[in-house]
């Protein structure tokens, strides 16, 4: 069923079929995760994941706490009288989106007409809608009954990683990279861009993260390494045109913000997330895979990164998987 009438300019809503809720993970294809297998050739292979309690030393954003451990009711305990058995059960109150995540595509919507009546509604991509599919209700229980990371999961989100490095070039330099900046990254490191690659970009600070610990302070973690400019319509339309599936950084943010008064405040976001159903990973640990990538003279590996298939998230951990 057909959710809008007026699609918004640059999107592919309705490309993948109305009801898709996949985007251009639709891209990987059988055909393209064989030849993502083609580029294991040395077996060795690189987690990706910082530990999910990293940043330490301060937060970026007092809504979003690390993860709480505790038990459920038995910790140390023997399971029976009897028994020599000792068992421990626990559980964890986690924000999904403190540390290395994916995106759900029902993370960034927008107000938008999609029904063409001359008001804007809230609506995400492919027309899905706030409250009748990604929903609130008054005693704070929120659910995304569509575009839940959960659908993200049922691809298995396996294919060709690409890498460009962009520590290599800033170093932990603060630096937005635009499209004429990166295409020529691209030239100078012979990265080669394919439709269906999911297009790594290293910035470095996931590695200052962990290098600094508990000494990390807002400065650092909100003022180093590069990010994308995602003001600059050219790389926006670069990224509609390439075919990737899916935009990972170990940033914050892929792209840099600035809560200025601006129509929106987050365009790469705008551009993915809500336009083209293309999800994005932040804080992703990229240091080891990029040193080891830039030494062999390689940018390609086969990648592995599921989130967790959990029903109605707008977000979640991963632990992906690079295999060179
Ligand atoms: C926001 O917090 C809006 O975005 P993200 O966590 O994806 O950077």
């Amino acid at each position: 069923m057909r959710r809008w009438k007026v699609r918004p300019e640059g999107s592919n809503w309705g490309d993948f079929g109305d009801d898709d809720q996949y985007g251009r993970l639709n891209l990987i294809t059988p055909q393209r995760r064989l030849a993502a297998v083609q580029e294991v050739r040395e077996g060795i292979a690189f987690q990706l994941s910082m530990p999910l309690d990293y940043p330490r030393g301060v937060r970026l954003t007092p809504m979003r706490h690390p993860p709480r451990l505790s038990q459920t009711e038995a910790y140390n305990t023997t399971i029976s009288p009897t028994s020599c058995d000792v068992f421990c059960d626990d559980k964890v109150d986690i924000c999904l989106q403190f540390s290395t995540q994916w995106d759900a595509l029902s993370h960034v919507g927008a107000l938008f007409d999609a029904d063409g009546d001359g008001v804007k509604d809230a609506v995400y991509y492919n027309g899905f809608r706030a409250e009748e599919h990604i929903m609130t209700n008054h005693d704070g229980h929120c659910h995304a009954a569509a575009l839940g990371i959960e659908r993200m999961a049922e691809t298995c989100v396996q294919g060709r990683g690409v890498m460009v490095d962009l520590h290599a070039v800033h170093g932990n330099a603060s630096a937005g990279v635009g499209y004429d900046a990166l295409m020529r990254i691209f030239e100078q490191q012979r990265v080669t861009v394919e439709p269906g690659d999911m297009l790594c970009l290293h910035t470095g600070l996931t590695g200052l993260i962990i290098d600094q610990g508990e000494a990390l302070t807002t400065e650092v973690l909100t003022g180093s390494c590069a990010f994308l400019d995602g003001g600059d319509d050219k790389l926006l339309q670069w990224i509609d045109d390439s075919g990737i599936t899916a935009l990972i950084s170990d940033n914050i943010a892929v792209e840099g913000f600035d809560l200025g008064d601006r129509d929106v405040v987050l365009p790469l976001h705008h551009k993915c997330l809500f336009k083209l159903g293309l999800p994005l990973g932040e804080l992703w640990y990229l240091r080891e895979l990029a040193d080891w990538l830039r030494a062999h003279d390689r940018t390609r590996f086969l990648l592995t990164a599921p989130p967790l298939r959990l029903p109605g998230a707008v977000g979640s951990p991963v632990s992906g998987v690079a295999t060179v």
